[in-house]
């Protein structure tokens, strides 16, 4: 067992490789680019790993020391993610106001793309699944922008440590960092990922596609 792998990655992607979120072959990306690994949080699918995926971000949020008072998730993955770690930090004494958007404006009832409490006036942590090029997070800067809260931080299962562009070798996580000024913690990396495949039997099969990935994409 790697011992430089720190506690709360090793269990969420244990976690990850039981509820089959990681997944190992070939893949489009968003980005257009062919990965040989996915991670679909879709595949936290029930109560007890959905539970399990919240103590992970509680977790890495405490060892991370981010100051916020809301949590948002953007639409889709990121609501039953944001609701249950609304409900771990709850079970843990803070009960905070969680918001999220809709993909398509409502056009009655209450109406608008936001749902959930108020952002305006927060601090916002932003609860996601994974940053590759970073759109999905910028989209929902701007959402919690337009309606008066101030992102505080930006949290993630997943952070795979891409470079948006060979001639700026930066990840998109330090970019969403700089362009910012707001913390981004991520449970794991592609680094843990890594190091984690390196250890598993099942996995030693991947990693040297994994690393060959890395090289081409990766920012480190
Ligand atoms: P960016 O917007 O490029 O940061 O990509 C994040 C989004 O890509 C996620 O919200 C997913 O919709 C999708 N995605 C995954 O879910 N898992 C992956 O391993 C990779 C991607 C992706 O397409 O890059």
């Amino acid at each position: 067992m790697n011992p430089a792998l720190p506690a709360t990655r090793r269990r969420f992607l244990e976690l990850a490789m039981r509820m089959d979120a990681l997944r190992f072959g070939a893949f489009t990306l968003k980005s257009g680019r062919s990965s040989p690994y996915f991670f679909n949080a879709g595949q936290f699918n029930t109560g007890a790993s959905l539970l399990a995926l919240a103590e992970c971000y509680a977790d890495a949020l405490a060892e991370n020391g981010v100051a916020f008072d809301m949590l948002f998730g953007p639409a889709y993955k990121g609501i039953p993610l944001s609701t249950s770690l609304a409900c771990e930090l709850a079970r843990r004494g803070r009960d905070l106001d969680v918001a999220f958007n809709r993909k398509e404006a409502k056009t009655h009832g209450e109406g608008g793309t936001l749902m959930g409490a108020s952002v305006a006036g927060k601090r916002v942590l932003i609860v996601d699944d994974v940053i590759t090029a970073g759109t999905a997070i910028r989209e929902a800067i701007s959402h919690i922008e337009t309606a008066g809260g101030t992102v505080a931080g930006v949290v993630i299962a997943l952070d795979r440590q891409e470079i948006l562009d060979p001639a700026q070798p930066i990840s998109a996580v330090d970019s969403v960092r700089n362009s910012t000024g707001v913390p981004v913690v991520a449970v794991a990396t592609l680094a843990d990922l890594l190091a984690f495949a390196a250890d598993d039997a099942t996995l030693q099969l991947h990693h040297d596609a994994l690393l060959a990935y890395r090289s081409s994409y990766g920012s480190n």
